[in-house]
């Protein structure tokens, strides 16, 4: 059996510890204990200079982590981008559809559970948690959808639209949002912050300029950017270019 990818092009690009694409394509899967009939693939991580790990997930039917996903002081999310899951923390359950969300605290373990005999599609993470001085400050278990969160106008463009997928309390120490271009929207700036992200594009394409070098990136497609990585995009094609993205928050450089 022949290869049916053209193996002198790859739209992979890695700039350790500064930016790295990462295409469905040149995915390959990984054993990670705890998964069962899954089908998983570690993406940003500490080798390539992140301080978060994130990972794809696709469940097969009977695909499940009951070992339960997290460590002591580790933080944890889970998004649904396909299908349906039984996510659970410790013992308070939810069910997610495509949209749908959970967030772990240190301490609180992530269980995941497929509800379907088809695929369901998860996109997931984990951080070492930075917890304030003084303990009165602590994160708690969040889920929701985001389908049914306010969109807001980004940087007062109309055709921009961010959403937050955790409280903004001083307790969290990171934060999952939803950024969306309409085709022709775009950043009102390039960006160039301390913090770091992992994205994973949602719909759509864009034009990305990462260290101002100028990437097409499309559905599918995952983003490593790193601190101080001057970043910004605008949207083509006819459907809304969306992300979702983490983005560390409410802590002192260290
Ligand atoms: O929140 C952010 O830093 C976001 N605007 N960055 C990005 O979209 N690359
Ligand atoms: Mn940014």
């Amino acid at each position: 059996m022949g290869y049916p990818q053209d193996l002198l092009a790859s739209r992979s690009i890695i700039k350790r510890g500064n930016f790295a694409l990462i295409p469905p394509e040149g995915l390959v899967k990984n054993v990670v204990p705890g998964f069962e009939q899954c089908d998983l693939t570690i993406l940003a991580s500490p080798r390539l200079g992140a301080k978060f790990v994130d990972y794809v997930v696709t469940m097969h039917e009977g695909g499940k982590n009951v070992q339960g996903f997290g460590e002591a002081g580790v933080e944890t999310f889970v998004y649904c981008m396909e299908g349906r899951v039984k996510a659970s923390a410790d013992k308070q359950s939810f069910s997610l559809q495509e949209g749908g969300y959970l967030y772990c605290p240190p301490g609180v373990k992530l269980y995941l559970e497929n509800e379907q005999v088809q695929d369901t599609k998860l996109f997931l993470y984990k951080q070492k948690y930075v917890p304030l001085d003084g303990s009165e400050h602590a994160p708690w278990v969040v889920s929701g959808n985001v389908h049914e969160l306010e969109a807001m106008d980004y940087d007062n463009m109309t055709n921009v639209k961010l959403k937050d997928l955790l409280p903004t309390d001083l307790a969290f120490d990171m934060n999952f949002h939803i950024l969306s271009f309409e085709p022709g929207g775009c950043h009102p700036f390039v960006e160039t912050h301390y913090q770091e992200h992992g994205a994973i594009m949602l719909s759509g394409e864009g034009i990305y300029n990462l260290d101002n070098e100028w990437i097409p990136i499309k559905k599918g497609d995952y983003l490593y950017m790193g601190p101080y990585v001057p970043q910004a995009t605008y949207a083509v094609g006819r459907e809304p270019f969306a992300y979702l993205y983490s983005k560390d928050c409410n802590r002192d450089a260290s």
